[in-house]
């Protein structure tokens, strides 16, 4: 064989074995990231690993997936159903950076491994944690951050809605309207027993009060519970509106409307579904927590 050809075949069977480790489970590395509807807005030199898992204890992990930067339309139209006052004005926002973002809800023994407590009203090791304010989820990212030499960090408001939408434009995050949610969240449903008058009666998602994380279907990107089961906390303080705010990387205003009072997203198990579409915004006090909000978080990449 002529030596050009014997490194024609070597270089095949080199590329042969590299796709045989990945059909077998090896670690990927260098996988590109998922919805491809979502336009890179910068696209790093090196491809980031798909996944990421930080160890909290022993059998106790927190997983992140990659959300590629992108751009996306932040707020609602002026003519979705269930809108409110503070959705607008819509506007092109990119981000400008992939990150990692946490693929379910802060869970009660993730939060108990960094904390050392565990301040739940509903009580279940995979359950959400709740009863947790502001500046707790702020000290619960410090603690992970040290412990993991990653930066760790509540989303901000723009980072949740992008990941929230995964490519879509419509009042939820998944192909589908409120008919659906019952498949995709854990929300005001038949199931409830609260006797709230805003009870969807029609539909079962199964859950009372909170669920489990990860219960219920993912959106594009891969996050589960985005709509529902806790509204989640975002670093932003809350504006009533967009006017005026940044639209590449927005951090929130310097001022809040109301002071020191954060956003919160995506809706709770006590929410009618127009409180958990992608684009409905809530505000809490940064001290306090209740048993309707927790968090999830982002890692930056390094
Ligand atoms: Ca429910
Ligand atoms: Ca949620
Ligand atoms: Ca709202």
């Amino acid at each position: 064989m002529a030596p050009q050809r014997m490194i024609l075949v070597a270089t095949a069977l080199l590329t042969g074995a590299l796709w045989l480790m990945i059909a077998h489970g090896a670690e990927p590395t260098r996988r590109p990231a998922r919805n491809p509807s979502t336009q890179p807005a910068r696209r790093p030199s090196t491809r980031p690993a798909r996944d990421l898992t930080l160890a909290l204890a022993d059998k106790v992990t927190l997983k992140l997936v990659l959300i590629p930067a992108g751009k996306f339309m932040m707020g609602s139209p002026v003519n979705e159903p269930g809108r409110d006052f503070d959705e607008g004005p819509r506007r092109m926002v990119t981000v400008t950076r992939p990150f990692y973002m946490g693929v379910y809800e802060v869970t009660q023994e993730q939060y108990e491994c960094v904390m050392g407590k565990n301040p739940s009203h509903f009580n279940g090791a995979v359950n959400p944690v709740e009863m947790v304010s502001w500046n707790d989820a702020m000290e619960f990212c410090r603690k992970l951050s040290a412990k993991s030499g990653r930066t760790v960090r509540l989303p901000t408001e723009a980072e949740w809605e992008y990941a929230c939408r995964a490519g879509t434009k419509t009042r939820f995050g998944f192909r589908g309207d409120e008919t659906d949610l019952h498949k995709y969240g854990n929300y005001c449903d038949r199931s409830n027993t609260g006797g709230f008058a805003h009870q969807d009666k029609a539909h079962s998602d199964g859950y009372d009060k909170t669920a489990p994380v990860g219960r219920f279907k993912p959106n594009a990107f891969g996050l589960y519970d985005m709509h529902g089961n806790l509204a989640e906390l975002c670093s932003d303080l809350y504006q009533k509106h967009y006017r005026g705010l940044e639209t590449t990387d927005p951090k929130g205003p310097k001022t809040g409307s109301y002071g020191e009072r954060c956003v919160m997203r995506g809706g709770c198990w006590a929410d009618p579904p127009r409180f958990c579409r992608s684009a409905d915004r809530n505000w809490k006090p940064k001290t306090g927590g209740f048993i309707n909000f927790g968090f999830r978080v982002v890692v930056e990449l390094e």
